[in-house]
């Protein structure tokens, strides 16, 4: 067993989710208010159900922190769910006197059906309670511990979302994030931000669902984080998975993905500049259409990985499907939902990149301190320029 490792647990009506993360060195500053700031991000987006306003997530360190510092030891959070009081009796631990409320009316798109047959369940409520994108809060909480670590190595890791249903934002270059963090459906492009607004609204209307694509910047990455070596090595591969574990998300891009298998080679690669024009850092480009990922290992540009959202399964004009009991044909189960979270998906997708990276960071250089770390991370560094000088 080594680096780190991420397990969280809890149901989203229950009593409140756990999240447990072992191998963050000692000596790391962090706060539950540092923390509480993605929670917060999390819960916004313009589309979100009232079930965010009952919420106000907030983890609580149970272990593996002191005076304010890592202490190595696996750290330990809880974020309770306020929704508890009022669902104790459906979500009872102890055993039920008599019959309980059952779901049966099965939702397309939700994991119900499968997971019932999976499990052998004849109440769905048993799957989509654990099911639910809830559980993206302990990742977020997870997310913000690697984000303090990343950011003492220069690693900023943001995100934007990049469309919402078929209105795509139109972005040169970098996004502007404060532009992003101000905007309902953190968008960069205004203009487009507004027409997304106007287009959840009316899927709210229409008792509809709407989807989208995010994407995640993560920027000062040092060159050589991943490895060729090995398929489950790869760092693209392991950023795939992780943003792809995002709840409803159905594609994910590195770079620009997708749109560079249209074009020639001659177009797809990016070049690599003289030392004349590094501006500072080692081994620029003039282009980052990889996505700052090379061979499965980091090239030192920005790391850009892009999600895709399908619209929530949920819907409030519920769709046409059968009762897990009788096999009737009936109307889908409407539980209180969102009617789009592709904004909030953007500050899950970045906790699951600053999670791979954080991973990928610490299998680099090691470090059971935070000093051990640094010192190893600044000796490689020096090692990284032109051979022969
Ligand atoms: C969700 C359904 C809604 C969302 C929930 C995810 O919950 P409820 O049915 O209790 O209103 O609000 O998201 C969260 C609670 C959250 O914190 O993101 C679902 O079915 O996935």
């Amino acid at each position: 067993m080594s680096g780190l490792r991420l397990l969280t647990g809890g149901e989203s009506h229950g009593k409140g989710l756990l999240a447990l993360l072992e191998g963050i060195p000692a000596g790391l500053e962090i706060t539950e208010d540092f923390i509480a700031l993605d929670l917060r991000r999390r819960q916004g987006g313009y589309g979100r159900s009232r079930r965010q306003q009952i919420e106000q997530d907030r983890a609580e360190f149970i272990g593996g922190v002191r005076h304010g510092r890592t202490l190595g030891s696996p750290i330990a959070m809880l974020i309770a769910n306020r929704v508890w009081e009022d669902w104790q009796e459906v979500m009872q631990v102890a055993p039920y006197e008599g019959e309980p409320k059952k779901v049966t009316r099965l939702r397309p798109g939700h994991a119900d059906l499968a997971g019932a047959m999976k499990y052998g369940f004849d109440d769905v409520r048993n799957v989509l309670e654990r099911a639910s994108a809830r559980e993206t809060a302990a990742r977020v909480a997870v997310g913000a511990v690697c984000r303090r670590l990343l950011e003492e190595f220069g690693i900023v890791v943001h995100s934007h979302t990049t469309g919402i249903s078929d209105i795509c934002a139109r972005v040169e270059g970098e996004p502007d994030w404060e532009a992003v963090e101000e905007s309902p459906v953190r968008c960069a492009d205004a203009e487009a931000g507004e027409r997304m607004v106007r287009a959840i609204e009316a899927a709210q209307e229409a008792g509809d669902t709407l989807g989208g694509t995010f994407e995640m910047w993560a920027t000062g990455v040092p060159i050589g984080l991943g490895s060729h070596i090995q398929w489950d090595r790869k760092l693209d591969g392991q950023l795939a998975q992780a943003v792809m574990s995002i709840h409803a998300c159905k594609g994910v891009e590195i770079g620009r993905g997708f749109a560079v298998a249209a074009g020639p080679g001659s177009q797809a690669h990016d070049v690599i500049l003289p030392p004349e024009q590094w501006d500072g850092r080692p081994w620029r480009r003039a282009t980052n259409h990889a996505g700052g990922l090379e061979g499965g290992i980091t090239n030192g540009e920005p790391v850009v990985v892009r999600g895709a959202l399908k619209p929530i399964s949920t819907l409030s004009k519920p769709l046409p499907s059968v009762d897990l009991h009788t096999g009737e044909v009936i109307q889908a189960h409407y539980e209180r939902s969102d009617v789009c979270t592709v904004p909030a998906a953007g500050v899950v997708g970045e906790a699951m990149v600053a999670i791979v990276l954080a991973r990928a960071l610490l299998e680099k250089f090691g470090g059971d301190s935070l000093d051990e770390t640094r010192r190893n991370y600044k000796a490689y560094q020096k090692t990284i320029g032109p051979r022969g000088k």
